[in-house]
């Protein structure tokens, strides 16, 4: 037996399947990997921008990040690998099984290809949140303000800039005027505890599938072992192996959006 068929053997004996994704699944769509090409924005990485204190220090320059993305984002669809892991989880509920999918990613592809139960591990980049009330509400302006129109661009050469707080995105509730954030997870903040509790549930699974991560970040990449450690069988697809893939019962390597469709369909 070949190990697509012994997945899929597993896959059909599966009552629990919980689905682990990254920027990898998203890749396709054409909306780029934080390592791969097209990580960098000006001479920032993400992890520099995605702070804290990058925001203490600069809100605008952060929100000028964040307005680049979601401009960049705002067209992009999903691919097939989105679609196959929404039919899988259609056609699981259909037959009374148990299927949850854990993202890291924020361009809530996944929500569009029609995926329900999906636990947003590190927020959405289309939700702002007021850092006084913490309201958190659904947001598509783009630019998010008038005052970043044109002022995105990813040219390296380009300064760091300075916004007055009446041109940063404010709260919606009349009595607060608090600034908005995106409503994302920052390098150093700790998820949302109700989404660690899901995850923490979500990996007592039969089969955990672990799609287009570097799993380098945690605790998103500490569920790998996790779900292993409660008895799951563990697939991994990516393009190249990661700290992951001893651990992987089985290893597809490849395009998501072309290995997802074959193994799941
Ligand atoms: C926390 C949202 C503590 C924002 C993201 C020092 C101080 C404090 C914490 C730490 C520290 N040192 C380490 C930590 C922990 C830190 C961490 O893990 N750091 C790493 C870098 C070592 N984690 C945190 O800070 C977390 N919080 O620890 O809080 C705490 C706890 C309790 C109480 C108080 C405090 C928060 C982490 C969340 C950060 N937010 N995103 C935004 O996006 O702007 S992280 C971001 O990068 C992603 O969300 C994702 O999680 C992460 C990794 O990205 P990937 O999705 O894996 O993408 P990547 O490009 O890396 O890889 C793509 C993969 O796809 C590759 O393998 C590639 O081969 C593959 N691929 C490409 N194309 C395809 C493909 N595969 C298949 N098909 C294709 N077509
Ligand atoms: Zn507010």
């Amino acid at each position: 037996m070949n190990s697509t068929e012994s997945f899929r053997k597993a896959l059909n004996q599966a009552h629990r399947v919980t689905v682990l994704t990254g920027a990898g699944v998203s890749a396709e769509s054409g909306i780029p990997t934080f390592r791969g090409p097209g990580g960098l924005w000006r001479k920032y990485s993400a992890p520099d921008l995605a702070n804290p204190a990058a925001w203490a220090r600069n809100p605008g320059l952060v929100w000028e990040f964040y307005n680049y993305r979601r401009r960049t984002m705002i067209d992009k669809q999903p691919n097939p690998g989105h679609k196959a892991l929404a039919e899988l989880e259609a056609r699981m509920i259909a037959a009374g099984r148990v299927f949850t999918l854990l993202t890291q990613n924020i361009d809530d592809l996944h929500l569009t290809a029609g995926s329900k139960n999906v636990v947003r591990l590190h927020g959405s980049i289309w939700q702002v949140r007021c850092t006084r009330c913490g309201l958190v509400t659904d947001n598509r302006d783009i630019p998010i303000t008038p005052a970043f129109a044109d002022r995105d661009g990813a040219d390296p050469s380009l300064d760091d800039p300075r916004y007055a707080t009446k041109d940063l995105p404010t709260c919606y509730q009349s009595n607060c005027s608090g600034v908005l954030r995106p409503n994302v997870v920052w390098f150093t903040e700790p998820l949302e505890w109700t989404n660690m509790e899901k995850a923490l549930s979500a990996i007592r699974c039969d089969l955990f599938l672990v799609v287009g991560t570097s799993a380098v970040v945690y605790p998103a990449a500490g569920f790998v072992p996790g779900a292993k450690d409660s008895g799951a069988k563990v697939a991994e697809i990516n393009l190249e192996p990661t700290p992951m893939s001893d651990i992987c019962d089985w290893q597809f390597h490849g395009p998501a959006g072309e290995w997802l469709p074959k193994i799941l369909g």
